[in-house]
């Protein structure tokens, strides 16, 4: 076996970015469903060249999926969402977890982690790294959006109730792997009303985004089959992707 996969399936020290190293690991020959985890993460990814902040305590972890290329790419990080939400809700009820669009996992209107998922596919050898962050001990601040932890959302002043990464790394791999095996036994049918479920950006919620430096607003119709955005904009449908827009719900529409 090479060295570097000596690290599958553990908890490391430290390392710049789980996605960069499961990456390695998968080009080494890690197999579908492994996984590494890492307690420092120096940095720590997020979507179009963003900022994970990465706070020791926090979940910093990545799987390697691999999944034949097809429509059911598309759906792979929304499929992640669905799985950490339910997972959490099970974990803990008032983990009421929602999913705002295309994935980031909200608590009471807060991000509490998000999903980076990168594909990487040559004829011979294709698979796609999950990364998933997540805030148990803390929430970093300052931000441009408000922020939480598994830990802060659940304790109050007298009581602190301590979630720590430890405890739900496993849970959280078991529930991705199993919804992405339901994903390509199923196709995205199915998880497209569990997504519903627990959408932060429901039917009619009004939102805003950029998109070509142009500001947009409309209400919310749905999520399409590849995980689109259905968005109606003066009376248009418009389809957003989740590689060309940040969208943020208009703070008197949320419910
Ligand atoms: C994401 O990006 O939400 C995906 C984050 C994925 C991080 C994991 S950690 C393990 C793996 N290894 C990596 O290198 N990455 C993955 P995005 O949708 O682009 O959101 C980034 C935005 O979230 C930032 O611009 C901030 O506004 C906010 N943010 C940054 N750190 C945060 C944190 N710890 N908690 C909540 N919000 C945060």
């Amino acid at each position: 076996m090479s060295s570097v996969l000596a690290q599958l399936n553990s908890v490391i020290d430290e390392c710049e970015s789980t996605n960069d190293l499961a990456k390695k690991l998968a080009e080494a020959g890690a197999p579908h469903g492994s996984w590494i985890s890492v307690r420092r993460q120096g940095m720590g990814r997020g979507r179009l060249g963003r900022k994970w902040e990465s706070i020791e305590g926090n979940l910093f972890l990545s799987l390697i999926a691999r999944i034949a290329p097809s429509e059911s790419w598309s759906w792979v990080p929304m499929a992640t969402a669905v799985a950490v939400a339910e997972c959490l809700r099970e974990f803990n009820p008032k983990l009421e977890v929602q999913i705002k669009w295309p994935n980031d996992l909200w608590l009471g209107g807060s991000k509490l982690g998000g999903i980076l998922c990168e594909a990487t596919g040559t004829r011979s050898d294709s698979f796609i790294v999950i990364g998933l962050g997540l805030n148990c001990v803390r929430a970093p601040g300052g931000l441009d959006q408000a922020t939480t932890s598994l830990t802060e959302f659940l304790s109050s002043k007298s009581s602190r109730v301590e979630v720590t990464a430890d405890e739900i790394r496993m849970p959280l791999v078991s529930a991705i792997l199993e919804t992405l095996s339901e994903l390509q036994s199923k196709g995205s049918g199915a998880l497209l009303e569990r997504y519903n479920r627990h959408a932060a950006l429901k039917q009619g919620t009004s939102i805003e985004w950029i998109t070509d430096g142009q500001f947009h607003t409309g209400i919310v119709e749905g999520v399409g089959i590849s995980g689109e955005l259905l968005v109606r904009e003066n009376g248009v449908l418009a389809k957003l992707y989740a590689e060309d827009v940040k969208v943020r719900p208009l703070k008197s529409s949320l419910k």
